[in-house]
Protein backbone atom coordinates (compact mmCIF):
# COMPACT_ATOMS: atom_id res chain seq x y z
CA UNK A 1 0.00 0.00 0.00
CA UNK A 2 1.17 3.48 -0.57
CA UNK A 3 1.60 6.43 1.89
CA UNK A 4 -1.25 7.94 0.98
CA UNK A 5 -3.60 4.67 1.07
CA UNK A 6 -2.32 3.90 4.32
CA UNK A 7 -3.09 7.14 5.58
CA UNK A 8 -6.47 7.00 4.64
CA UNK A 9 -7.15 3.30 6.15
CA UNK A 10 -5.46 4.53 9.48
CA UNK A 11 -7.46 7.54 9.79
CA UNK A 12 -10.90 4.94 8.46
CA UNK A 13 -10.04 2.75 10.96
CA UNK A 14 -9.60 5.18 13.68
CA UNK A 15 -13.03 6.24 13.07
CA UNK A 16 -14.07 3.36 13.03
CA UNK A 17 -12.78 2.67 16.73
CA UNK A 18 -13.54 5.50 18.43
CA UNK A 19 -17.28 5.27 17.25
CA UNK A 20 -17.42 1.82 18.02
CA UNK A 21 -15.74 2.40 21.68
CA UNK A 22 -18.14 4.89 22.21
CA UNK A 23 -21.39 2.61 21.63
CA UNK A 24 -20.29 -0.16 23.94
CA UNK A 25 -22.66 -0.88 26.56
CA UNK A 26 -20.19 -2.85 28.65
CA UNK A 27 -16.85 -3.68 29.94
CA UNK A 28 -17.49 -7.09 28.39
CA UNK A 29 -18.08 -5.76 24.71
CA UNK A 30 -15.41 -3.30 25.00
CA UNK A 31 -12.64 -6.15 26.40
CA UNK A 32 -13.87 -7.23 22.59
CA UNK A 33 -13.30 -4.07 20.86
CA UNK A 34 -10.05 -3.89 22.59
CA UNK A 35 -8.91 -7.17 20.88
CA UNK A 36 -10.88 -6.39 17.29
CA UNK A 37 -8.55 -3.28 17.01
CA UNK A 38 -5.61 -3.53 19.05
CA UNK A 39 -5.19 -7.38 19.55
CA UNK A 40 -2.46 -9.33 17.98
CA UNK A 41 -4.74 -9.97 14.95
CA UNK A 42 -6.86 -6.34 15.20
CA UNK A 43 -7.66 -4.13 12.46
CA UNK A 44 -5.03 -1.35 13.76
CA UNK A 45 -2.32 -4.04 14.05
CA UNK A 46 -2.79 -5.70 10.46
CA UNK A 47 -2.26 -1.97 9.42
CA UNK A 48 0.64 -1.15 11.40
CA UNK A 49 2.75 -4.43 10.00
CA UNK A 50 2.18 -2.65 6.31
CA UNK A 51 4.42 -0.08 7.79
CA UNK A 52 7.06 -2.39 7.22
CA UNK A 53 6.99 -2.97 3.87
CA UNK A 54 7.59 0.91 3.23
CA UNK A 55 11.32 2.53 2.23
CA UNK A 56 12.80 4.09 5.43
CA UNK A 57 12.34 7.80 3.63
CA UNK A 58 8.17 6.98 3.52
CA UNK A 59 7.94 5.32 6.98
CA UNK A 60 8.25 8.14 9.15
CA UNK A 61 5.79 10.31 7.65
CA UNK A 62 2.79 7.20 8.20
CA UNK A 63 4.64 6.48 11.81
CA UNK A 64 3.81 9.93 13.19
CA UNK A 65 0.35 9.65 12.38
CA UNK A 66 0.01 6.13 13.16
CA UNK A 67 0.99 6.65 16.67
CA UNK A 68 -1.06 9.38 16.90
CA UNK A 69 -3.94 6.87 15.55
CA UNK A 70 -3.15 4.01 18.43
CA UNK A 71 -2.99 7.15 21.52
CA UNK A 72 -6.29 8.47 20.36
CA UNK A 73 -7.70 4.67 19.98
CA UNK A 74 -6.29 3.74 23.04
CA UNK A 75 -7.47 6.98 24.91
CA UNK A 76 -11.08 7.01 24.08
CA UNK A 77 -11.07 3.20 25.19
CA UNK A 78 -10.00 4.04 28.27
CA UNK A 79 -12.52 7.18 28.66
CA UNK A 80 -15.13 4.53 27.80
CA UNK A 81 -14.06 1.91 30.43
CA UNK A 82 -13.98 4.62 33.06
CA UNK A 83 -17.33 5.57 31.66
CA UNK A 84 -19.03 2.00 31.68
CA UNK A 85 -16.95 1.42 35.39
CA UNK A 86 -18.76 4.19 37.13
CA UNK A 87 -22.41 2.73 35.16
CA UNK A 88 -21.70 -0.93 36.14
CA UNK A 89 -20.52 -0.02 39.77
CA UNK A 90 -24.11 2.17 40.12
CA UNK A 91 -26.61 -0.38 38.66
CA UNK A 92 -24.88 -3.13 41.10
CA UNK A 93 -24.82 -0.78 44.59
CA UNK A 94 -28.81 0.02 43.19
CA UNK A 95 -29.40 -3.85 42.53
CA UNK A 96 -27.60 -5.31 45.53
CA UNK A 97 -29.04 -2.21 47.69
CA UNK A 98 -30.26 -3.48 51.26
CA UNK A 99 -33.12 -1.53 52.83
CA UNK A 100 -32.20 -1.25 56.42
CA UNK A 101 -34.74 0.26 58.11
CA UNK A 102 -36.67 -3.28 57.31
CA UNK A 103 -37.59 -4.88 60.76
CA UNK A 104 -34.98 -7.86 61.33
CA UNK A 105 -36.15 -11.83 61.03
CA UNK A 106 -36.50 -12.24 65.08
CA UNK A 107 -34.67 -14.68 67.18
CA UNK A 108 -36.80 -17.25 68.99
CA UNK A 109 -35.69 -16.47 73.05
CA UNK A 110 -34.70 -20.02 74.29
CA UNK A 111 -35.42 -20.52 78.10
CA UNK A 112 -34.38 -22.91 81.17
CA UNK A 113 -34.70 -26.55 81.41
CA UNK A 114 -37.21 -27.58 83.58
CA UNK A 115 -34.89 -29.35 85.84
CA UNK A 116 -33.11 -25.85 85.83
CA UNK A 117 -36.14 -23.94 86.73
CA UNK A 118 -36.88 -26.46 89.74
CA UNK A 119 -33.41 -26.46 91.08
CA UNK A 120 -33.10 -22.67 91.18
CA UNK A 121 -36.58 -22.53 92.57
CA UNK A 122 -35.63 -25.28 95.29
CA UNK A 123 -32.09 -23.56 95.62
CA UNK A 124 -33.98 -19.99 96.18
CA UNK A 125 -36.26 -21.73 99.26
CA UNK A 126 -32.85 -22.86 100.89
CA UNK A 127 -31.21 -19.45 100.53
CA UNK A 128 -34.22 -17.83 102.12
CA UNK A 129 -33.63 -20.14 104.90
CA UNK A 130 -29.67 -19.53 105.31
CA UNK A 131 -28.43 -22.40 103.84
CA UNK A 132 -25.03 -21.31 100.91
CA UNK A 133 -24.37 -23.64 97.80
CA UNK A 134 -21.56 -26.25 97.76
CA UNK A 135 -20.56 -28.25 94.34
CA UNK A 136 -18.05 -30.88 93.93
CA UNK A 137 -17.02 -33.58 91.48
CA UNK A 138 -19.25 -35.81 90.03
CA UNK A 139 -16.69 -38.38 89.19
CA UNK A 140 -15.79 -39.37 92.72
CA UNK A 141 -13.81 -41.98 95.20
CA UNK A 142 -15.65 -44.94 96.94
CA UNK A 143 -14.00 -43.10 99.74
CA UNK A 144 -16.12 -39.84 99.45
CA UNK A 145 -19.45 -42.21 97.63
CA UNK A 146 -19.34 -45.01 100.24
CA UNK A 147 -16.85 -45.24 103.30
CA UNK A 148 -17.30 -41.66 105.11
CA UNK A 149 -20.86 -42.03 104.43
CA UNK A 150 -20.70 -45.23 106.73
CA UNK A 151 -21.98 -47.17 104.19
CA UNK A 152 -20.49 -50.84 104.92
CA UNK A 153 -17.93 -52.67 102.46
CA UNK A 154 -20.85 -55.36 101.77
CA UNK A 155 -23.77 -52.42 101.16
CA UNK A 156 -25.94 -53.40 97.44
CA UNK A 157 -25.20 -50.18 96.43
CA UNK A 158 -21.67 -50.78 96.14
CA UNK A 159 -22.47 -53.35 93.36
CA UNK A 160 -21.34 -53.15 89.88
CA UNK A 161 -25.29 -53.82 89.48
CA UNK A 162 -25.89 -49.91 91.26
CA UNK A 163 -22.85 -47.89 90.85
CA UNK A 164 -20.85 -47.16 87.86
CA UNK A 165 -16.77 -48.11 88.37
CA UNK A 166 -14.69 -46.45 85.87
CA UNK A 167 -11.25 -46.75 84.41
CA UNK A 168 -10.09 -43.31 85.71
CA UNK A 169 -8.53 -45.34 88.71
CA UNK A 170 -9.11 -48.21 90.60
CA UNK A 171 -11.72 -46.67 93.18
CA UNK A 172 -13.38 -44.29 91.01
CA UNK A 173 -16.68 -44.19 90.18
CA UNK A 174 -19.38 -41.80 88.94
CA UNK A 175 -20.92 -40.01 92.19
CA UNK A 176 -24.32 -41.86 92.80
CA UNK A 177 -25.54 -39.15 95.36
CA UNK A 178 -24.14 -35.66 96.12
CA UNK A 179 -23.72 -36.44 99.69
CA UNK A 180 -19.87 -36.80 98.75
CA UNK A 181 -20.10 -32.64 98.22
CA UNK A 182 -20.96 -32.32 102.05
CA UNK A 183 -18.72 -34.44 103.27
CA UNK A 184 -15.68 -32.64 101.23
CA UNK A 185 -17.30 -29.26 103.07
CA UNK A 186 -17.04 -31.05 106.36
CA UNK A 187 -13.49 -32.20 106.00
CA UNK A 188 -12.64 -28.26 105.34
CA UNK A 189 -15.33 -26.69 107.36
CA UNK A 190 -15.61 -26.58 110.85
CA UNK A 191 -19.13 -26.16 112.14
CA UNK A 192 -21.96 -24.74 112.36
CA UNK A 193 -22.28 -26.09 108.50
CA UNK A 194 -25.56 -25.43 106.35
CA UNK A 195 -25.57 -26.06 103.04
CA UNK A 196 -27.43 -27.57 100.16
CA UNK A 197 -25.77 -29.38 97.13
CA UNK A 198 -28.09 -29.79 93.84
CA UNK A 199 -26.43 -31.81 90.94
CA UNK A 200 -26.04 -34.57 88.67
CA UNK A 201 -25.92 -38.57 89.89
CA UNK A 202 -25.19 -41.13 88.57
CA UNK A 203 -27.04 -45.27 89.24
CA UNK A 204 -26.37 -48.43 86.75
CA UNK A 205 -29.89 -49.10 86.55
CA UNK A 206 -32.49 -50.23 83.78
CA UNK A 207 -34.28 -47.52 81.87
CA UNK A 208 -37.88 -46.99 82.21
CA UNK A 209 -40.35 -44.11 82.53
CA UNK A 210 -39.11 -43.45 86.17
CA UNK A 211 -35.71 -44.44 86.19
CA UNK A 212 -32.07 -43.05 84.11
CA UNK A 213 -28.59 -43.45 84.71
CA UNK A 214 -28.38 -39.81 84.76
CA UNK A 215 -30.49 -37.96 87.73
CA UNK A 216 -30.28 -35.05 89.40
CA UNK A 217 -30.29 -34.83 93.38
CA UNK A 218 -30.92 -32.27 95.84
CA UNK A 219 -29.39 -32.53 99.18
CA UNK A 220 -28.80 -30.51 102.44
CA UNK A 221 -26.77 -30.68 105.70
CA UNK A 222 -27.26 -28.79 108.60
CA UNK A 223 -24.49 -29.23 111.54
CA UNK A 224 -24.62 -27.12 114.69
CA UNK A 225 -25.09 -27.72 118.34
CA UNK A 226 -28.12 -29.17 120.07
CA UNK A 227 -29.71 -29.89 116.55
CA UNK A 228 -32.80 -31.94 116.68
CA UNK A 229 -35.75 -34.15 114.46
CA UNK A 230 -38.25 -31.03 115.51
CA UNK A 231 -35.92 -28.71 113.52
CA UNK A 232 -35.62 -30.54 110.70
CA UNK A 233 -39.57 -31.07 110.42
CA UNK A 234 -39.51 -27.50 110.57
CA UNK A 235 -37.42 -26.80 108.38
CA UNK A 236 -38.66 -29.36 105.54
CA UNK A 237 -42.44 -28.42 106.32
CA UNK A 238 -41.62 -24.93 105.43
CA UNK A 239 -39.75 -25.85 102.21
CA UNK A 240 -43.21 -27.92 101.33
CA UNK A 241 -44.95 -25.04 101.93
CA UNK A 242 -43.09 -22.77 99.84
CA UNK A 243 -42.62 -25.47 96.88
CA UNK A 244 -45.98 -26.21 96.41
CA UNK A 245 -47.51 -22.41 97.45
CA UNK A 246 -49.87 -24.38 100.16
CA UNK A 247 -50.00 -25.73 103.13
CA UNK A 248 -49.69 -29.84 103.15
CA UNK A 249 -50.27 -31.93 105.63
CA UNK A 250 -46.61 -33.89 105.93
CA UNK A 251 -45.91 -36.97 108.06
CA UNK A 252 -42.24 -38.77 108.56
CA UNK A 253 -41.94 -42.77 108.53
CA UNK A 254 -39.53 -43.80 109.63
CA UNK A 255 -37.10 -45.68 106.99
CA UNK A 256 -33.39 -46.44 106.47
CA UNK A 257 -29.78 -44.75 105.32
CA UNK A 258 -26.60 -45.99 106.47
CA UNK A 259 -25.40 -42.38 106.58
CA UNK A 260 -28.32 -41.11 109.01
CA UNK A 261 -29.75 -42.30 112.11
CA UNK A 262 -32.56 -42.10 113.12
CA UNK A 263 -33.94 -41.93 109.01
CA UNK A 264 -37.07 -41.02 107.87
CA UNK A 265 -39.53 -40.81 104.26
CA UNK A 266 -41.38 -37.49 104.09
CA UNK A 267 -44.43 -37.41 102.42
CA UNK A 268 -46.68 -34.85 101.76
CA UNK A 269 -50.47 -34.54 101.02
CA UNK A 270 -51.09 -34.79 97.31
CA UNK A 271 -50.89 -30.99 96.19
CA UNK A 272 -53.38 -32.24 93.64
CA UNK A 273 -56.23 -33.60 94.89
CA UNK A 274 -55.14 -32.48 98.79
CA UNK A 275 -55.76 -36.10 100.07
CA UNK A 276 -58.43 -37.26 98.32
CA UNK A 277 -56.92 -39.51 95.62
CA UNK A 278 -56.48 -39.14 92.36
CA UNK A 279 -54.28 -40.43 89.30
CA UNK A 280 -51.13 -38.53 90.49
CA UNK A 281 -50.63 -39.59 94.14
CA UNK A 282 -52.14 -43.16 92.88
CA UNK A 283 -54.75 -42.64 94.68
CA UNK A 284 -53.22 -42.84 97.70
CA UNK A 285 -53.69 -39.58 98.86
CA UNK A 286 -50.22 -38.81 99.76
CA UNK A 287 -46.72 -38.17 98.00
CA UNK A 288 -43.48 -39.77 98.72
CA UNK A 289 -41.01 -36.79 98.39
CA UNK A 290 -37.53 -37.30 100.05
CA UNK A 291 -35.71 -39.06 102.78
CA UNK A 292 -34.06 -37.81 105.50
CA UNK A 293 -33.05 -38.34 109.30
CA UNK A 294 -30.15 -36.89 111.93
CA UNK A 295 -26.76 -37.29 110.65
CA UNK A 296 -25.04 -40.56 111.83
CA UNK A 297 -22.02 -40.14 114.56
CA UNK A 298 -20.04 -42.29 112.36
CA UNK A 299 -19.95 -39.66 109.68
CA UNK A 300 -18.98 -37.15 111.92
CA UNK A 301 -16.44 -38.83 113.44
CA UNK A 302 -14.92 -39.86 110.03
CA UNK A 303 -14.64 -35.93 109.50
CA UNK A 304 -13.34 -35.21 112.46
CA UNK A 305 -16.32 -33.23 114.10
CA UNK A 306 -17.28 -34.33 117.36
CA UNK A 307 -20.76 -35.52 117.66
CA UNK A 308 -20.94 -34.70 121.52
CA UNK A 309 -20.50 -31.47 120.63
CA UNK A 310 -22.34 -31.30 117.40
CA UNK A 311 -25.55 -32.83 115.69
CA UNK A 312 -26.90 -32.35 112.80
CA UNK A 313 -30.11 -33.39 109.85
CA UNK A 314 -29.71 -33.97 106.54
CA UNK A 315 -31.93 -34.63 103.76
CA UNK A 316 -32.15 -35.47 100.25
CA UNK A 317 -34.45 -35.22 97.11
CA UNK A 318 -34.58 -36.12 93.83
CA UNK A 319 -35.05 -33.12 91.19
CA UNK A 320 -36.13 -35.08 88.51
CA UNK A 321 -39.31 -36.64 90.32
CA UNK A 322 -40.41 -33.57 91.96
CA UNK A 323 -40.19 -32.01 88.31
CA UNK A 324 -42.04 -34.78 87.03
CA UNK A 325 -44.61 -34.15 89.30
CA UNK A 326 -44.52 -30.47 89.36
CA UNK A 327 -45.30 -30.30 85.68
CA UNK A 328 -47.40 -33.43 85.20
CA UNK A 329 -44.51 -35.09 83.45
CA UNK A 330 -45.07 -38.92 82.82
CA UNK A 331 -41.47 -39.92 81.81
CA UNK A 332 -38.01 -39.14 82.91
CA UNK A 333 -36.21 -39.60 79.84
CA UNK A 334 -38.36 -36.46 78.12
CA UNK A 335 -36.13 -34.42 79.95
CA UNK A 336 -32.55 -35.78 78.44
CA UNK A 337 -34.43 -36.53 74.90
CA UNK A 338 -33.81 -32.74 73.58
CA UNK A 339 -36.55 -32.58 72.07
CA UNK A 340 -38.12 -29.09 71.54
CA UNK A 341 -41.80 -30.61 71.33
CA UNK A 342 -41.46 -31.46 74.96
CA UNK A 343 -39.07 -28.65 75.99
CA UNK A 344 -41.12 -25.30 74.15
CA UNK A 345 -43.98 -26.62 76.81
CA UNK A 346 -42.31 -25.23 79.71
C1 LIG B 1 -32.92 -39.76 99.31
C2 LIG B 1 -32.30 -39.65 100.63
C3 LIG B 1 -30.71 -38.49 101.90
C4 LIG B 1 -28.91 -37.56 103.15
C5 LIG B 1 -29.51 -37.85 101.94
C6 LIG B 1 -26.72 -36.95 104.07
C7 LIG B 1 -25.52 -36.35 103.80
C8 LIG B 1 -24.54 -36.37 104.76
C9 LIG B 1 -24.74 -36.97 105.95
C10 LIG B 1 -25.96 -37.53 106.16
CL1 LIG B 1 -23.04 -35.68 104.41
N1 LIG B 1 -26.93 -37.52 105.24
N2 LIG B 1 -27.69 -36.93 103.12
C11 LIG B 1 -29.55 -37.93 104.32
C12 LIG B 1 -30.75 -38.58 104.26
C13 LIG B 1 -31.34 -38.87 103.04
O1 LIG B 1 -31.24 -38.75 100.65
O2 LIG B 1 -33.88 -40.45 99.15
N3 LIG B 1 -32.38 -39.09 98.32
C14 LIG B 1 -32.91 -39.08 97.02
Amino acid sequence: MSVAELKTKLKQVESEAVAALARAQSSQQLEELRLEFLGQKGTLTTVLRGLGLLSKEERPQVGELANLVKERIVNALSARLNELYQIELNQRLAAEAIDITLPGSGHSLGHVHPLTAVTTEITNIFYGMGFTLAEGPELETEYYNFDALNTPPDHPARDEQDTFYTSAGPQVVLRSQTSTVQIRVMEKQKPPVRIISPGRVYRNEEVNARKYPLFHQFEGLLIDRNVTFGQLKGCLNEFIRLFFGKQLKTRFRPDFFPFTEPSAELDSQCPFCLGSGCKTCGHRGWLELLGCGMVDPNVLNGVGIDPEEWSGFAFGMGIDRLTMLKYGVNDIRHFFSSDLRFLQQF
